[in-house]
């Protein structure tokens, strides 16, 4: 029988399945648990009393038996006894893991005794990792992802020492759970560049029957990767508009069709920073079978879809690469990618039936020259960008990273000094006023157009379900205003235009991508908040009913 904590029994099955042989234990009440479950699930177990020898012990084992070792140690000053030895495996690039139980963090300060602050102790000699006495799933899945990237750390660095604060709180001794519970390992893939993946990954993509690459936020294109990739239809490839590949309208065509419709991948690679769309996240979250192998040139481990089962430590070209070798085409892939590009131009046809930024984004897309650069503001520009702006020659750039709205102006500004060609800045009104100061430049380029959204605050806080309840939507959370950018833009000597109706916009956009303009212009589009929220709604409506063949009446 094992304890009830399923933190603690998460930890062994883990520990178990890594798999760890040796574990150093040291005496105990609050790590009584831990040396229990590592008896009950035989561990191979070597008593020490001092931890100071422990930790020595373990290091020793881990020489003799070239792999790694674990101590177990209980709380308090027990753990600061490890530190000379966690040093030395640092120093020895030795995969030591101490494993310390800890009390409550409330107890800290309280006149408790060996009560302390753990978590970071052995520092700067070993990463601490801080597990969660868990009770909601979310929360185990996450707990397994520390122990997980503990356990990954210490082969890193051509190995190293780790630490892993296990937080057990009273009862204590309850022994009751007959098995180990079922945990996602995830494996490591070394692959150099240039390098190929390993045979089992080759095969387990091979073996999938609709295994889909999912690209986020990357800058560098991969052309003839790409190509070849599609070439194949051995995999289909959903890349996002800010992943600087063509074939972007797959995903944002799936963003707005995925809660209907019946898209069951059995295999994820995922590629790249982060994602735009929503739909493709959540669905693959709750897919109950569907491995993620994620490709991954820093030592990070992030599991977007909560479902990694593997990591390749390698650069997205070269995955690519990769998988643009991979051949045999698969009657899903080639269904999917049909019914997904009969519609990739399908925005295109559509027509706004309000002036709106979704119109304003349309007239745009028809007149823009090809090899311009894009830098996109985040909230709805971004989103509403996603439906017309297709990679073709342009860059695209948005700064997803954080998906702050404090920097975009600041970063088209750079961008533009840097750059020949003619920078485009797309912007919300929030997003531009709060990063007005970026145009406080002397060196602004004339190369550089601002076209600023102004729908007079926060659009995006609309469309979120039940935020209309308050009546604090409009004035706090959405900062709705009447400010216009004209004083700032003729302030810093740029070229104002501005627009209210599809009237003014033709010959103002004209203006506006004129490239013999001597001073950066700002084209200020003004729109009603309604009719941009009528028109999402709309163009997704219309993107549905594109998909089941229906054209929808546009008038
Ligand atoms: C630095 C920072 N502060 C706050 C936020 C939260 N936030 C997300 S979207 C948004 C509104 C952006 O409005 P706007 O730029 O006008 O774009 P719209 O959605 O109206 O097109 C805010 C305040 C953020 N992302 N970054």
């Amino acid at each position: 029988m094992y304890c009830d904590k399923p933190h603690v029994n998460q930890l062994t099955a883990l520990l178990k399945a890594y798999p760890i042989h040796h574990v150093v234990v040291c005496p105990g009440s609050r790590n009584g648990i831990l040396v229990h479950n590592f008896h009950a699930a035989q561990f191979v177990v070597h008593p020490v009393t001092d931890e100071r020898s422990a930790a020595f012990v373990a290091l020793g084992l881990c020489l003799s038996t070239r792999e790694p070792v674990a101590l177990c140690v209980t709380s308090g000053s027990a753990l600061l006894n490890t530190l000379p030895a966690t040093a030395e495996a640092a120093y020895r690039n030795l995969p030591l893991l101490v494993i310390s139980a800890d009390r409550p963090q409330e107890w800290i300060g309280q006149l408790d005794g060996q009560t302390l602050p753990q978590c970071h102790a052995l520092m700067p000699y070993a990463r601490s990792f801080q597990l969660n006495e868990w009770k909601t799933a979310t929360e185990g899945q996450w707990n397994n992802l520390l122990i997980n990237e503990a356990l990954l750390q210490l082969k890193q660095n051509g190995g190293q020492p780790v630490h892993l604060n296990v937080p057990i709180s009273e009862p204590l001794f309850n022994f009751h759970t007959e098995n180990l519970p079922q945990e996602r390992l995830i494996v490591e893939e070394y692959c150099q560049e240039e390098g190929g993946f390993s045979p089992a990954t080759l095969a387990q993509i091979q073996a999938a029957e609709l295994p889909i690459v999912i690209m986020g936020q990357y800058e560098k294109g991969a052309l003839e990767a790409v190509a070849a990739l599609e070439a194949n239809n051995a995999l289909l490839f959903l890349p996002e508009i800010i992943a600087g590949q063509t074939g972007s309208w797959r995903s944002n065509i799936l963003e707005h069709w995925l809660p209907e419709v019946d898209f069951q991948p059995d295999l994820v690679i995922h590629i790249g920073g982060n994602l735009v769309h929503k739909q493709t996240k959540l669905l693959l979250r709750k897919l109950p079978s569907c491995p993620v192998i994620r490709i991954e040139p820093s030592p990070a481990l992030p599991d977007t879809f909560r479902k990694m089962t593997k990591v390749i430590r390698t650069s997205p070209e070269n995955a690519l690469k990769q998988l643009a070798g991979i051949t045999g085409a698969k009657a899903k892939v080639v269904e999917w990618k049909k019914r997904l590009d009969l519609c990739c131009d399908c925005t295109l046809h559509y027509s706004p039936q309000r002036y709106s930024d979704i119109g304003i984004l349309h007239a745009l897309r028809a007149v823009l020259p090809s090899d311009c650069a894009l830098q996109v503001g985040n909230s709805s520009v971004i989103r509403n960008a996603a439906h017309y702006f297709d990679l073709h020659n342009r860059r695209l750039f948005c700064n997803r990273g954080l998906n702050g709205i404090e920097g975009s102006l600041s970063t088209a500004v750079g961008y533009a000094l840097g750059y020949e060609g003619m920078t485009f800045c797309l912007i919300g009104d929030l997003s531009f006023f709060y990063d007005q100061n970026a145009l406080w430049n002397q060196q602004l380029p004339s190369r550089l157009r601002i076209l600023l959204f102004n729908n007079s605050g926060g659009q995006i806080f609309y469309r979120l379900p039940g935020l209309d309840q308050t009546p604090a939507l409009s004035p706090y959370i959405a900062a709705s205003h009447h400010t216009s950018a004209r004083g700032v833009a003729e302030s810093y000597g740029l070229t104002y235009l501005a627009a209210h109706n599809y009237e003014q916009l033709g010959p103002q956009l004209e203006r506006f991508l004129d490239p013999q303009e001597e001073r950066p212009v700002l084209l200020e589009v003004f729109t009603q908040r309604e009719d941009n929220e009528n028109e999402r709604i709309r163009i997704k409506e219309y993107i549905k009913a594109y998909f089941y063949g229906k054209k929808m009446e546009q008038d």
